[in-house]
């Protein structure tokens, strides 16, 4: 790691607190550690925030907030390499990820905010009023004030900079927290922030873990205005009731049980391609992976077949985060292999080497399992896909819609209609067609149902982190 895990609290590192461990998943071995934020802290941090909020920062113009994106992505490219080795070592994901996913995203969230804060439109009105000299509506976007930023450990600095660089360009100042497994690249982050001339308080971070830490006492921080978190189901709700106690708004994006469908008419080179980079990159632990897979009949023993030998094949991954998340999906496994049929990994890879002591899970197929079993119904958030075949377009969607998740899902089928018919249909915030996790920063990003609560991406997270005000001035 190239600096010492620290807080970042009203301009200054703080290195204080109780250390925790930082473990290398690819190995299991102890390569580091991290402090974890005191209450006192977190209060220092979000009173940091305040007071920047009432400071010089409250007079910035809009384009020299963009301006600040810019130089904050810039600060991040000249230290790619930093950047990509702390992400790498922090999660065990393969270099190839970090560098051509998690960095450049972290550098293009800001830019995309930089640009779409230049292109953003005031709306006003002409009112009419009886004695015809009517009156002027106009809106103002304010911030929110402090923004508590609570993020996972699957793509760290990704999902991050996902809710800074908004919150940072509509004005608002932000405590951070990242995952406690994975503190690494937000520190960094606070150093190009500190190198960027970002004003002292507008950006704080804590490290530390959730429940009963750092997390917990953020959201639960009366001087905490708005909470943007990514994470887990139940988390968010626990989260949610702490925002209820004050009526603070909340942006979630949740967990999922992702579903694609092969339809019989699709290009199934595509489809088993397709599939093997949504069900295995980064070995299924992107919300966006797909965990169920529905085929129609005709062609179902068919790419079965070359998805599990696509699967076998598969070299180059990285391992599961943690042993306790290992573990979770290894109990799947086992449960899966003596219900259904496994037909390609389901155990641990043998490698011979210090990686041995890693957190390693096979890219696994499975098959044979009802839809109420608990590999097919909840999230496993590994390198696990089940496989179940399908009849007709009506059954597809009643598959794919029977879970109470419903963030993203795959349609692959060479018939035009069907793919507007069926995309539609679904119950998700992000249907892909003949295509996995094809981003473009402006769309909507979020799920429905227990997958999440509001859009992130170009102007909805601008939305979400600004209050609208309308001035009506009678003329
Ligand atoms: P998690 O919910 O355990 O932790 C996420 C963050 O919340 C961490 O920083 C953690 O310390 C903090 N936290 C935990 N308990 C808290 C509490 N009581 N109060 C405040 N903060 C608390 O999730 P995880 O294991 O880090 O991430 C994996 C989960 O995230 C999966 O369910 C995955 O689907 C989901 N995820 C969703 C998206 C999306 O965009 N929808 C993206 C990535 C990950
Ligand atoms: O691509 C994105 O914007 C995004 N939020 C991805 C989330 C992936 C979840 O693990």
């Amino acid at each position: 790691m190239s600096s010492p895990v620290r807080h970042y609290v009203g301009g200054r590192f703080d290195p204080t607190g109780e250390p925790l461990p930082l473990v290398d998943p690819a190995t299991g071995r102890v390569v580091g550690e991290a402090p974890q934020a005191s209450r006192d802290l977190v209060d220092r941090a979000v009173r940091a925030a305040r007071e920047a909020l009432a400071g010089p920062w409250a007079t910035w113009t809009a384009a020299r907030r963009a301006s600040l994106l810019h130089r904050i992505a810039d600060g991040i490219e000249s230290r790619f390499e930093e950047f990509v080795s702390a992400e790498c070592a922090d999660t065990g994901k393969p270099r190839a990820l970090a560098s051509t996913i998690d960095i450049p995203r972290a550098v293009a969230n800001f830019r995309s905010y930089a640009d779409l804060l230049a292109g953003r439109a005031e709306r006003s009105w002409h009112t009419a009023t009886e004695d015809g000299r009517g009156a002027l509506n106009y809106t103002v976007h304010k911030p929110l004030g402090v923004v508590a930023v609570i993020s996972p450990w699957n793509l760290p600095l990704l999902l991050l900079t996902w809710k800074v660089a908004p919150a940072l360009a509509t004005g608002n100042t932000v405590v951070a927290k990242p995952s406690e497994l994975t503190p690494a690249t937000a520190c960094l982050l606070a150093e190009v922030m500190a190198e960027a001339e970002v004003p002292d308080g507008v950006f704080n971070l804590v490290h530390g873990p959730g429940a009963d830490a750092a997390g917990q006492w953020l959201t639960e921080h009366p001087g905490v205005d708005a909470v943007a978190f990514t994470g887990e189901s139940r988390t968010g709700s626990t989260i949610m009731r702490a925002a209820a106690a004050r009526l603070a708004p909340v942006s979630f994006e949740l967990g999922g049980k992702n579903a694609g469908l092969v339809f019989d008419d699709a290009d199934l080179e595509q489809a088993v391609e397709g599939t093997l980079r949504s069900a295995f990159t980064h070995s299924g632990q992107v919300c966006l992976c797909t965990e169920r897979l529905y085929v129609q009949r005709p062609v179902f023993e068919a790419f079965a077949t070359r998805l599990a030998a696509g699967a076998k094949e598969l070299t180059g991954y990285g391992p599961m985060i943690s042993a306790a998340h290992r573990d979770k999906v290894l109990g799947h496994l086992e449960r899966a292999g003596a219900d259904g049929e496994v037909l390609a990994g389901g155990g641990v890879p043998r490698f011979g080497d210090e990686r041995d002591g890693g957190f390693w899970v096979e890219p696994t197929v499975l098959t044979g399992l009802p839809e109420d079993h608990p590999a097919v119904r909840d999230e496993i958030f590994g390198p696990v896909v089940h496989l179940a075949p399908f009849d007709t377009e009506e059954e597809a969607l009643a598959l794919a819609n029977a879970s109470p998740y419903g963030l993203a899902a795959t349609v692959w089928t060479g018939d035009v209609s069907r793919a507007h018919r069926v995309a539609p249909a679904l119950d998700v915030g992000i249907a892909w067609v003949n295509t996995w996790n094809l981003r473009d920063l402006r769309t909507p990003f979020g799920g429905v149902k227990a997958s999440g609560i509001g859009r992130e991406g170009g102007d909805h997270s601008l939305d979400f982190f600004s209050e609208p005000m309308n001035v009506c001035v009678k003329l």
